[in-house]
C-alpha cells in the first residue's frame, strides 16, 4: 500500500476504517461472482489497491471517500431518512431519501402533473385543484415554501404532510398512505401568505401566516389608506384526523396590523397552546420608489426592532367558538381590538427585519435572527408568562400590548452574517443557516440541554462554510420535541459552480451535513441539485415512520373518498350505455389490455368514462390518454376514477396506456372512434 491509503490508515477513524473494510470486502465479493474486473487477483491486498486506483484516478481525497462512504446506498438497500421538501415554484413536493440523497418522487400539490394523472382529466384531482381556484380564477400553479409533517404528541406521525402556496394563499392536504393530494384550501383573507404551514403538536390546527399587507378579502383600497384599510392575518385551521381534511367551517383568522406576519411556529410541552410568528415592516412602508419614495427594502428596514407576534391559540380558539368574530367572505374573523380585549395576542421586540421564529424542543424558548443582525435573539417562554401576569405594558399604535426586550430575552449570540433559519438536534446543539457568509452555525442550548453537549450554553461552537446562498436547512426530526440529529440538509439557492452549466437558469443545491458526532466538524458530505422551482424548506422524517399502501385496500378504492367508488368497474361488468346524447363507459384496465378496446360514439355526445385497474400486484399501475382531449391519467392498482368531456372532434382516437406494464403494454391500446355529426 502507498499514497494516501497507507499514511492515512493508522489516523482515520473507526468508522472510515470500518467502511473502508466493507468496500475492500464487497469488491472481493464481486470477483468472486466473476464480475469483470480486468485484472487477475488473489488476495485483499491487491482488492484495496484497486480501490486506491479508482480513488487516484478520479482523484478523491480521504475526505471524500469519507463521505462516499457515509452516503452510499447500495442497490436495493433503503434510506434511513426521507425528506419531504417544497418544490418551491413548481408547486410541487419532493420526496428525497437520506443519507442518499436519491429523489424518490414528486408529489403534484397546486400544479397539474401528467405522470400522477394529476389535473388532466381524473375526477378526483381536477375536484381537488378547483379547491384552490379563486373566484373562477383558475390557477395552474403555487408558489410551496414550508411543508409540515403532522405530529402526535410534538413527534412527526408520517399520517400527513401539509404545505402552503406563498403566491396564492392555500394551503395543500397530502395523505402519506398514497402520497397524493386530497384537499386544497383557499385563505378567504389573503390572496399570498408566507408562514404556513406549521402545525400544533396533535395537528389540531394547521397554522398560516400571511405576508404583504392587504384589505382584509382582498377588496380595493387605496394605498394612501394603509394603516386604515391594510390588515394583516394570521389562519387557524382545523384539521380532522380521521376524515384527513381540513374543515373549513370550523376554521377561523386573526385579524393583525398590517405588518408583514413572515414565519410561525407552534408551542410544545411547556409552551403547548401558544403561537409564535415574527414579521418585518412594522415602518408600515409603502414603496413607490418611481414616485421618490423609498423603496421598500429601505423602507421596511429602519426600525431597530419589529415584532415577534405571541398568540393564545387555546384562548382564540375559545374566542372564535364563541361567535365573537365579525365575517370576511363568509369565514370567521377575530378582530384585532377583540384579539387585544381578549388578552389572547401580544407582541415582543425583535431586532433588525427578522426572519422565521422557531421553538427548542423542549418549547421552553423562541429563537429568532435578524436578517441584518448577526445574533440569534432567543427568548424565554417563562419569561413571556411572567410579564403577560406582570402587566404594565406599553402599546403599539393598533393598541396591542408590547412586552419589554430585556423583560422575556434569554440571551443573543453572535452567529455571523444573515442569520435566518434555526434547527435543533439531539444533542443540545441548535443550526443556524447563515444567508450571508453562506454558512451554517452551530451552537450550544442552555436551560434543560445543558447537560446534553461539554462547551458553555449559548455560544458558538462551530461554522461549516457551505457552498453559496443558504435559506432554510432542515434537520432529521428537527422540528419535534425529539430532534434526531445525525443529518442536516442546508438548502442553498444558485447552484452557481456546483454542477455543468446548464444554461443561465441555475438549479438549487442541496448540501447533506454529517452533524452525526459531537464536536467533530460537521463536513459537508453530499450535493444534490434540484432540478426545478425553489425549495424553502424541508422536514426529515425517520423512513420507519411511514407506512404507505402498496396497492389500494380493494378493487375499485376512490382515493379521493377513501372508499369503494359507486362506478366500480368488476372484470366481466365492463359496458358501454346510452341515455340520449350522453355516453357512459365502464371499463377495466388488466395486463395488457384495456376493455373495451372499440369505443364508438358521435360527435356532439357528452362522455362519462369510468376505469377501474383490477389488478392486486404491486408494480401494475396503468396509465390511460386519449390524444386531443387532454386526458391522461395514472391508475393505481385498485383503483377506481372517473373522467367526462364533451365530444367536440370527430375522428379515430387511438387510446393507450402510458406505463411500460408488461411485454405487451404496446399493445394496451384501444380504438374511441366518433363520428361526425352530418
Ligand atoms: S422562507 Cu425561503 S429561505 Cu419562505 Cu421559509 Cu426563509
Ligand atoms: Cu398498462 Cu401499459
Amino acid at each position: 500500500m502507498n499514497s494516501w491509503l497507507a499514511k492515512n490508515l493508522n489516523i482515520k477513524t473507526f468508522v472510515g476504517l470500518f467502511a473502508l473494510i466493507m468496500l475492500i470486502s464487497l469488491a472481493v465479493s464481486c470477483r468472486e461472482d466473476g464480475g469483470d474486473t480486468g485484472t487477475e487477483a488473489s488476495g485483499s491486498a491487491e482488492v484495496s489497491g484497486n480501490a486506491q486506483a479508482i480513488a487516484d484516478a478520479r482523484g478523491l481525497t480521504p475526505a471524500d471517500i469519507e463521505a462516499a462512504l457515509k452516503t452510499y446506498t447500495p442497490s436495493g438497500t433503503h434510506d434511513d431518512y426521507i425528506m419531504f421538501a417544497s418544490g418551491g415554484h413548481s408547486g410541487q413536493i419532493y420526496v428525497i431519501g437520506m443519507p442518499s440523497m436519491r429523489i424518490i418522487k414528486t408529489i403534484a400539490v397546486f400544479t397539474p402533473e401528467p405522470w400522477q394523472g394529476y389535473g388532466y382529466g381524473a375526477e378526483g384531482t381536477m375536484e381537488v385543484l378547483a379547491g384552490g381556484n379563486i373566484d373562477g380564477s383558475n390557477i395552474t400553479w403555487g408558489d410551496t415554501h414550508h411543508p409540515a409533517l403532522s405530529e402526535t404528541g410534538g413527534d412527526y406521525d408520517g399520517e400527513f404532510v401539509f404545505i402552503n402556496d406563498k403566491a396564492n394563499g392555500r394551503v395543500a392536504v397530502i395523505d402519506l398512505k398514497d402520497f397524493e393530494t386530497k384537499q386544497i384550501v383557499k385563505n378567504p383573507l389573503a390572496l399570498g401568505d408566507h408562514g404556513g404551514t406549521f402545525v400544533t403538536p396533535d395537528t389540531e390546527w394547521l397554522i398560516e401566516g400571511g405576508q404583504y399587507g392587504s384589505p382584509l378579502g382582498w377588496e380595493y383600497a387605496s394605498i394612501a389608506d394603509y394603516q386604515e384599510d391594510y390588515r394583516g392575518m394570521v389562519t387557524f385551521w382545523k384539521f380532522d384526523r380521521a376524515s384527513g381534511r381540513i374543515l373549513e367551517d370550523q376554521s377561523f383568522a386573526i385579524e393583525l396590523p398590517p405588518y408583514w406576519q413572515d414565519l410561525c411556529d407552534a408551542g410544545k410541552l411547556v409552551s403547548d397552546g401558544w403561537v409564535f410568528c415574527n414579521s418585518f415592516n412594522t415602518e408600515m412602508a409603502t414603496g413607490g420608489v418611481e414616485d421618490g419614495e423609498p423603496p421598500f427594502e429601505a423602507g421596511a428596514s429602519q426600525n431597530d426592532m419589529d415584532y415577534m407576534h405571541v398568540f393564545n391559540l387555546d384562548k382564540a380558539v375559545e374566542v372564535a367558538q364563541s361567535g365573537n368574530t365579525i365575517e370576511v367572505r363568509g369565514f370567521p374573523v377575530i378582530p384585532l381590538d377583540t384579539a387585544v380585549a381578549e388578552e389572547l395576542l401580544y407582541f415582543v421586540p425583535e431586532p433588525k427585519s427578522p426572519h422565521g421564529v422557531d421553538v427548542t424542543p423542549d418549547g421552553a424558548y423562541m429563537v429568532v435572527s435578524g436578517k441584518l443582525d448577526p445574533h440569534v435573539s432567543v427568548y424565554s417562554f417563562e419569561k413571556m408568562q411572567d410579564a403577560i401576569a406582570a402587566g404594565g405594558f406599553e402599546f403599539d399604535t393598533y393598541g396591542v400590548p408590547i412586552l419589554a426586550f430585556d423583560d422575556v430575552v434569554e440571551v443573543q449570540i453572535e452567529v455571523g452574517l444573515g442569520p435566518l433559519h434555526t434547527q435543533f438536534d439531539d444533542k443540545g446543539y441548535a443550526y443556524t443557516s447563515l444567508f450571508l457568509e453562506p454558512s451554517v452555525a452551530r451552537w450550544t442550548l442552555g436551560g434543560s440541554f445543558s447537560d446534553l453537549h461539554e462547551e458553555e450554553d449559548w455560544t458558538l461552537v462551530h461554522k461549516t462554510p457551505v457552498q453559496y446562498n443558504v435559506g432554510h436547512i432542515a434537520a432529521a426530526e428537527g422540528d419535534t420535541v425529539s430532534p434526531d440529529g445525525q443529518y442536516l440538509v442546508s438548502m442553498n439557492k444558485w447552484a452557481i459552480d456546483r454542477f455543468n452549466n446548464v444554461g443561465p437558469l441555475l438549479p438549487q443545491n442541496f448540501q447533506l451535513l454529517d452533524i452525526g458526532a459531537p464536536g467533530t466538524t460537521m463536513p459537508v458530505i453530499y450535493d444534490l441539485p434540484i432540478p426545478d422551482g425553489e425549495p424553502h424548506y424541508a422536514q426529515i422524517i425517520r423512513a420507519d415512520k411511514l407506512s404507505p399502501w402498496e396497492v389500494y385496500p380493494e378493487i375499485g378504492w376512490n382515493p379521493h373518498t377513501g372508499e369503494i367508488d359507486e362506478n366500480v368497474v368488476q372484470l366481466g361488468e365492463e359496458r358501454i350505455e346510452r341515455n340520449g346524447n350522453q355516453v357512459e363507459i365502464w371499463m377495466t384496465a388488466v395486463r395488457s389490455h384495456f376493455t373495451p378496446e372499440h369505443v364508438e360514439i358521435k360527435q356532439g355526445d357528452h362522455v362519462i368514462w369510468h376505469i377501474t385497474n383490477v389488478e392486486r400486484a404491486y408494480d401494475a399501475t396503468h396509465g390511460f390518454s386519449i390524444p386531443y382531449y387532454n386526458i391522461n391519467l395514472s391508475i393505481e392498482p385498485g383503483e377506481a376514477t372517473t373522467f367526462e368531456f364533451d365530444a367536440t372532434e370527430d375522428g379515430v382516437f387511438a387510446y393507450y396506456c402510458t406505463e411500460f406494464c408488461s411485454a405487451l403494454h404496446l399493445e394496451m391500446t384501444g380504438y374511441m372512434m366518433i363520428e361526425p355529426n352530418e
